[in-house]
């Protein structure tokens, strides 16, 4: 008998999500995402200068500041044709890359390793027998006996005490958890040494950006760091050789860590390669541009779709500006057709939950008028299909990796799934930490020249200008939409990561990648929903960015007048 589950809110993600399944049989036939929140930043930025809207769109969420902020610039330098010095490229590339790592670090350990790893296992296991096993995977110098039983001394503590805190509502015991009490000790030992690695990460962040989050160097233009390799107070030698040193620890952790976990958890759960596929129409965009104008770009970007790859040459490529719709049908938001984002409105129209009619604040992005999966999978699917050489190493680097522990020959065509999506997000990570070394080698170097350029005026024309601002965000393909006129914002719309996958249905009924990619999974015991969660923390969702006044009790959100 068909039943029907809510799950809200699903935890372990920034902001409100809400998922529906409905189950026959022990398996998902329907599902619908719903985001529970809004917050109408994208109203609130009409009328203002362009040059300040970078300060509010990196309010829109407390994860992803940078990427709002860096998407908002380089929106309004679209639109005004400005190029920027190549230290402000390479001081930009270098604070997004160390977002990424800390982002990937702490979405993997934190926020979706527990939906694998039993955490109430590992009182049972032997710290000796787990550090055997950890240095037959990997080289990392902190799996010794001692480390090990410390990590397993804080949960048998915790244990004890009877009083779990955060591990308080995990589905320990869960028949779909597999892993041995010392697999389970191992990975919830990198759990804990995660978080100093996702802070190394960030002070780089903190270096560059001044603060984090919410970095204060930027502007249209350019970015306010003054380089002086002799002085105290500005970018010096000292802080650059600081920077050197974190991206070397981060990027051991991410190689010798993270990538050889995510391969031998993935290992234990192989049919999870078979499930969560859901909508394979991916989304990327090129990223981390190596000159002034943004004209080539070290991370590949494309669109495959049911006639196969079409690569975008550069980051604000007509293939991609011209194929991005919003559609309202199912959002909470009046209108009664796609509109392009420069055309795009947000107009609240709240009616409660109802899975025929309304269901969610986010809207449903569209490419090309279909739905498209973005994020690590999309860009290294892409990078893949079109012989990108860094993507190709590290993905032969996890096929290795996941055959030397499981025999699994891993395929291409295996990574459409919800595993895929964890091990695509490893593959992403090491790609960046390589890439970081790069950067920040072209940044010295470029100063060495004698190049201390970092900013370059904007100047605003008289006529209406249209601009968009993409990055390759931790969870995809994000873009600022900007209309520009009287020097003054006239339109404003953020299309972002978490907005594509979790979409709610479009006028052809068409699910996004969320709702799409819990059809079929099957659930061990539908009381107890582990498997959706497994598929839905995949994607690392974050609503906040999404849906850009929350209202805990669903009544009618307060009028907001635009000043
Ligand atoms: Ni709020 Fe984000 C990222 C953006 S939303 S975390 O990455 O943009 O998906
Ligand atoms: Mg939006």
């Amino acid at each position: 008998m068909a039943k029907r589950i809510t799950i809200d809110p699903i935890t372990r993600i920034e902001g409100h999500l809400r998922v529906d399944v409905q189950v026959d049989n022990n398996s998902v036939t329907n599902a619908w995402a719903s985001c529970t929140m809004w917050r109408g930043i994208e109203n609130i930025l009409k009328g203002r200068d362009p040059r300040d809207a970078w300060l509010f769109t990196q309010r829109f969420c407390g994860v992803c500041t940078t990427v709002h902020a860096m998407a908002s610039v380089r929106a309004v330098e679209d639109a005004l044709k400005l190029e920027i010095p190549l230290n402000a490229q390479y001081i930009r590339n270098l604070i997004l890359i160390a977002h990424a790592l800390h982002d990937h670090i702490v979405h993997f350990y934190q926020l979706s390793a527990l939906d694998w790893v039993d955490v109430m296992q590992i009182p049972k296991a032997d710290p000796a027998a787990t550090s055997k096993l950890a240095e037959s995977l990997s080289p990392w110098f902190r799996n010794s006996r001692n480390e090990l039983k410390q990590a397993q001394d804080r949960v048998n503590a915790v244990a004890a005490s009877g009083q779990l805190g955060i591990f308080a509502n995990g589905y320990w015991g869960h028949p779909a958890m597999r892993l041995s009490p010392e697999v389970n000790l191992l990975a919830f030992s990198h759990y804990m040494q995660a978080l100093e690695y996702q802070r190394k990460a960030l002070q780089i962040v903190g270096i560059l950006g001044s603060k984090t989050p919410h970095i204060q160097n930027l502007t249209p233009g350019g970015v306010s760091n003054a380089i002086d390799l002799d002085s105290q107070s500005a970018l010096n030698m000292e802080r650059l050789e600081m920077i050197r040193g974190l991206f070397a620890e981060v990027s051991r952790f991410i190689n010798e860590v993270y990538l050889v976990d995510v391969c031998a958890v993935a290992s234990m759960y192989p049919e999870w390669f078979n499930i969560g596929s859901g909508v394979t129409n991916y989304l990327a965009v090129p990223d981390l541009p190596l000159d002034s104008r943004g004209s080539s770009y070290d991370l590949p970007g494309g669109y495959i779709g049911a006639g196969g790859l079409k690569s975008f040459q550069t980051a604000s490529d007509d293939a991609f500006r011209k194929g991005v719709t919003e559609d309202v049908t199912h959002a909470y938001y009046s209108g009664d057709k796609p509109l392009h984002p420069w055309e795009g409105e947000t107009n609240p129209q709240f009616t409660g939950w109802n899975g025929d009619e309304k269901y969610s604040w986010v809207k449903a992005p569209r490419f090309n008028g279909d739905p498209a999966q973005v994020g690590p999978l999309a860009q290294v699917l892409i990078g893949y299909t079109q012989g990108h050489a860094l993507t190709k190493k590290y993905v032969g680097l996890a096929a290795e990796k996941v055959h030397a522990v499981s025999g699994i020959q891993l395929q291409p065509a295996m990574l459409h799934s919800t595993l895929g999506r964890h091990a695509a997000r490893a593959i992403r990570a090491g790609m960046l930490a390589e890439l970081a070394q790069k950067h920040l080698d072209l940044l010295t170097n470029n100063i060495a020249k004698g190049d201390y350029s970092v900013y370059n005026a904007p100047v605003f024309p008289s006529h209406e200008v249209e601009g968009v601002g993409t990055h390759e965000a931790p969870r995809g393909t994000l873009s600022h939409w900007i209309v520009i006129k009287d020097e003054k914002i006239k339109n404003y719309q953020a299309v972002v990561p978490s907005t594509w996958n979790a979409s709610p249905r479009d006028q052809k009924n068409a699910h996004g990648p969320y709702e799409a990619s819990l059809l079929h999974t099957p659930l061990a015991r539908p009381q107890e929903p582990l498997e959706v969660l497994r598929t839905i923390h995949s994607f690392d969702p974050c609503m906040a960015c999404a849906c850009h006044t929350f209202d805990p009790s669903g009544n009618k959100i307060a009028a907001v007048n635009i000043l």
